[in-house]
């Protein structure tokens, strides 16, 4: 067998936690690091997505999904207990406790990891995380041992494994989420789960975590522009327009009575394409702290002006970054 996988993606680690606590000998399964910009052919037989982790039975035959990969090496002969159970009803019991673990715990979990540096995002985690916080606490007052397979590893405990084994980064980023109490059982959790062999054995060097959750952690290097662009205003602001071409094509440089001003039109396709566009700017605003005024005349139609207000009224190197984000989102419906 095959295991198409990258070495960074938490959802990998679930199966190669799950293989280390089975004890599969490591000649059953073949672990191919694949490039995720280019999957080889052989994995997009199996899985037109090319996601990984994809397990390969025989060449053009398999399965993706992280649950569904662990749950397949569950049923394989090896010396290490079972992590799903023994029984129909203990195997059915499991996989409702993981559908009740992801929708309680790693929804908001996955939330920070996936934030982008987004304000609301973050908001949106910050009020939610003592309730998942809670629910882990109530689960492990019932649990014979340290984890919630009891003593030992279940499948619950390796789903959520490799996110709470990558916490720790998460809130080096953002200290502002809520934790768990230091001396509740969900703290300890925490620490044992993170420190069992199986799971830090097979999590990538501190250097390695860290930048591949880099890029997920921070804002858009778009609106990350945004934040380190000065709020000087700029003397020829219709000369930089014209010479930034297709980046700022939907910008015209207009004069009030006070000075210089960006504006532009954008089409909104529908009303669920203006909420998502409306959303997509306010949250795009908060997190790069700079500010758009804005006139929605219709669902069909905003009109955008970017001006700075001080230290001096103009267009500033700040507008203009946060005019290049615009565009690119309402024009392309997303940043590359
Ligand atoms: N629901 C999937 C998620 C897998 C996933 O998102 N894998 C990422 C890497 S961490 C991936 O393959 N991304 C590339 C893509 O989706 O094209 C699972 O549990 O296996």
């Amino acid at each position: 067998m095959k295991l198409y996988m990258t070495h960074t993606c938490p959802f990998v680690h679930r199966v190669l936690i799950a293989m280390k606590l089975r004890q599969i000998d490591p000649k059953t399964i073949e672990c191919i690091e694949v490039d995720l910009s280019s999957p080889p052919s052989t994995l997009l037989e199996i899985n037109p997505f090319g996601s990984v982790p994809t397990l390969e039975l025989e060449p053009g035959y398999g399965f993706n999904e992280s649950h569904v990969v662990m749950e397949f090496i569950d049923t394989l002969n090896a010396p290490g207990a079972r992590l799903f159970g023994e029984s129909p009803a203990a195997i059915a019991h499991t996989k409702a406790q993981i559908e009740a673990a992801s929708s309680r715990v790693l929804t908001t979990i996955q939330m920070t990891f996936y934030a982008f540096g987004s304000i609301n995002t973050l908001r949106k985690a910050e009020a939610a995380l003592p309730a998942c916080w809670d629910w882990l606490e109530a689960k492990l007052a019932r649990s014979k041992g340290d984890y919630l397979g009891g003593t030992t590893l279940n499948a619950i405990d390796v789903s959520l494994a490799p996110f709470i084994a990558r916490l720790q980064w998460v809130f080096e980023k953002y200290p502002q989420l809520p934790k768990p109490p230091t001396s509740s059982k969900t703290a300890h959790y925490i620490a044992r789960l993170s420190q069992h062999p199986a799971v830090s054995t097979t999590l990538p060097t501190d250097g390695i975590v860290r930048s591949s959750l880099h890029r997920f952690l921070n804002p858009h290097p778009l609106l990350q522009g945004v934040i380190e662009a000065p709020r000087v205003v700029i003397e020829n602001p219709e000369e930089v327009v014209s010479k930034a071409g297709d980046a700022l094509s939907s910008w015209k440089i207009m004069h009030d009575g006070k000075g210089f001003c960006l504006k532009a039109n954008f089409t909104l396709k529908s009303n669920s394409d203006a909420v998502e566009k409306l959303s997509w700017l306010h949250d795009a605003q908060e997190t790069s702290d700079h500010h758009t005024s804005l006139v929605l005349r219709d669902f069909q139609n905003i009109e955008i002006t970017l001006v700075t207000h001080e230290p001096k009224w103009g267009v500033s190197q700040k507008d203009l970054a946060l005019a290049r984000a615009i565009q690119t989102f309402f024009i392309q419906g997303k940043l590359p």
